[in-house]
């Protein structure tokens, strides 16, 4: 099994679940002018990682992943207690971090460059940076009486880590969020988050 990524990116959660998972894989490195490229384009015409990829056949998206790693190692827990309904809430919060959270930063990383204007520019990215804080608030008082987004260790977790990782870099008021820090941290103390950090060479 063979997971492209870039160093940081969305890609990450699923580069921490492998790992979680214990199992041999290869994760494959694509540099912002690697996505570019046509052998990686035949790989993700999307140009964008993740991408997984098993004999041959290629899986996208990063809930699909999620949720295909899950299925294929129930026996890691990472997809909930094998209750639809635990399934439901891992699967809700996936599609927090990626409908929600994940495009809201979408004008930090430059989606508004269009507009031409440093000005209106910037005040886009404040909404985003206002938008994502709306966000973390809501997964902050959430966590506050658990340690983990669906009640138990799960891939949902690593998504919520890597946007965390976002903000902290890019200016979005994290003051206060004590419980997501606090869920950031445990999930950066995990010796395999450590692993893959230094692979990615984030650490
Ligand atoms: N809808 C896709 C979006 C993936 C995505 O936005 N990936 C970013 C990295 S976090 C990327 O590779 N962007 C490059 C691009 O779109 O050109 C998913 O959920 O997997």
């Amino acid at each position: 099994m063979k997971l492209y990524y870039s160093p940081g990116a969305c890609s990450l959660a699923d580069h921490i679940v492998l790992e979680w998972i214990g199992k041999p894989y290869e994760a494959v490195r694509v540099s912002r002018d690697d996505r570019r490229k046509p052998e990686f384009l035949a790989i993700n015409p999307a140009g964008a990682v993740p991408a997984l990829e098993q004999d041959g056949w290629v899986l996208t998206q990063n809930s699909a992943i999620l949720n295909y790693l899950a299925d294929l190692h129930p026996e890691s827990g990472l997809g909930g207690d094998g209750s639809a309904k635990s399934r439901a809430e891992v699967n809700k919060w996936i599609a927090f971090s990626n409908s929600d959270v994940h495009p809201a930063f979408h004008p930090i990383f430059g989606s508004t460059a269009y507009l031409e204007d440093a000005a209106l520019i910037d005040k886009s990215k404040d909404a985003a940076r206002a938008k994502v804080r709306t966000l973390f608030e809501r997964a902050d008082a959430h966590l506050a009486d658990q340690e983990w987004l669906a009640g138990s260790r799960s891939v949902a977790d690593p998504y919520l880590y890597v946007t965390w990782r976002w903000a902290r870099s890019s200016g979005v008021d994290i003051s206060g969020l004590d419980h997501l820090a606090a869920f950031a941290s445990r999930i950066e103390a995990d010796a395999a988050v450590q692993k893959v950090l230094k692979d990615e060479g984030l650490s």
